[in-house]
């Protein structure tokens, strides 16, 4: 199945600097299957109308299409209940809603907020703030060399102080996995909840929010084949239910008078005003599209990739490799000598080939990395060991090109 799974991708089909196109930029935003721009298209040429309002034929259909989404997802993850489900524009809105709306009633003055070093800055700003409006303070589960953590450094972190743990599931940058179960388990030993940052796994990996039993978890449409502007948050009913929602106006009330109003069940209290619909339809579709090929197959396909990808990259004299040796996610980042990032990704866009070079959201981890930025590439199900060698090719051409610099 994989092997034919570029044709479903229109954009994949052209050439960029009269070469063919290689896109090594999925962890930035993936590309988007036909069935998905289909099912936007059609949403908007046959069922479009606001949800949740209108009687009439076209209002329903949208509200199904809106509300199915849900249903899609809610299973997507193993969610309880479509209750738990929030639609957001993205992981970023996703985490920002738990920081303002959960974190004040659970963080005093002298609480602890945890987190690593390697947090992507949605997943660290938002707790920045939190931190400062409350008084508690910050801890961070130190690094192992390769980027991975212990769980006995986790152990030793995580106190009876710790209101919160905010983690990753997949690191952006290091194409890490950190252990979920073993750390929710930990936080909750202590009385505190995990929130997980599922922006790079849910694309990548069967998630099951039950087994991994955190407390939280948001995620990004885009990265998993749906369009830009949607996203959720996942987070258990009994959390969600004793928290404010964030945007208060249409859509989101149940009886509003003068001077008092009263909000919508889970999840309508969380979504003010007009939603996301198209985006939710897109997502369903994407949703079905993944399913199609099985999380599985397409997380055995990019272990595969990345691993092929790390044995020829570290063929390239010069070039280092940031993150542990066996990966288990598509992400490589690497330097090539003291030839700066973004000039190899624009040697390699001459060749056809989009990666991303900077600091990737991650200016502490760039500091502990002691590197100002890193070239990333990043492989999905429609990514080749073909795509690898043009990869490898064209860093060997840099080089050359860059002779002076590498010594
Ligand atoms: N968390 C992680 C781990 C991410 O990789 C990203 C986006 C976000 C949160 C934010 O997601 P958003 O959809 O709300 O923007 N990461 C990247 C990236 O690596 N390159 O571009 C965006």
């Amino acid at each position: 199945m994989i092997s034919t799974i570029r044709e479903h991708f229109p954009i994949l089909n052209q050439n960029i600097n009269g070469h063919p196109l290689v896109y090594l930029d999925s962890a930035a935003t993936s590309q988007k299957p036909r069935q998905v721009i289909e099912a936007v298209k059609k949403y908007y040429e046959w069922d479009n109308a606001n949800v949740h309002r209108g009687v009439h034929t076209l209002g329903s259909r949208a509200t199904d299409a809106y509300e199915g989404a849900r249903e899609k997802l809610a299973k997507f993850i193993n969610a309880r209940s479509t209750k738990e489900i929030i639609f957001t524009r993205g992981t970023t809105t996703a985490l920002n809603i738990v920081a303002s709306s959960y974190g004040p009633s659970a963080v005093g003055e002298g609480d602890e907020i945890v987190l690593t070093q390697m947090e992507h800055h949605s997943n660290l700003i938002p707790w920045q703030q939190l931190a400062k409006r409350t008084g508690a303070t910050l801890k961070y589960i130190p690094l192992q060399k390769d980027g991975t953590i212990t769980l006995e450094d986790a152990e030793k972190t995580i106190t009876d102080q710790t209101k919160i743990v905010a983690i990753a599931y997949v690191s952006n940058v290091m194409g890490v996995t950190h252990p979920i179960k073993e750390l929710a388990a930990i936080a909750h030993r202590h009385g505190a909840v995990i929130v997980v940052d599922g922006a790079q796994s849910t694309p990548h990996m069967k998630v099951d929010v039950q087994a991994l039993d955190c407390d939280f978890y948001a995620l990004s449409g885009h990265k998993m084949l749906a369009p830009t502007g949607i996203g959720a948050l996942y987070g258990k009913r009994s959390l969600l239910e004793a928290m404010d929602p964030v945007e208060f106006g249409g859509e989101m009330i149940d009886d509003v008078g003068l001077y008092e109003s009263t909000w919508k069940e889970l999840p309508w209290k969380f979504e003010g005003g007009t939603p996301i619909i198209a985006g939710a339809v897109g997502l369903g579709a994407a949703i079905d599209f993944l399913q199609e090929i099985g999380l599985d197959e397409i997380h055995r396909h990019e272990t595969t990739l990345a691993a092929y990808a790390e044995q020829r990259l570290s063929e390239i004299n010069g070039l280092t490799i940031y993150g542990p040796l066996k990966r288990k996610v598509g992400v490589v980042t690497f330097n090539l000598g003291d030839v700066h990032p973004h000039d190899v990704a624009t040697v390699l866009d001459a060749e056809g080939i989009a990666i991303r070079a900077g600091h990737h959201c991650c200016q502490p981890l760039m500091r502990w990395l002691e590197v100002s930025s890193t070239a990333r590439a990043s492989f999905y199900l429609y990514n080749t060991e073909e795509d690898v060698d043009r990869l490898v090719s064209a860093l060997l051409k840099t080089k050359e090109y860059f002779a002076d610099e590498l010594g």
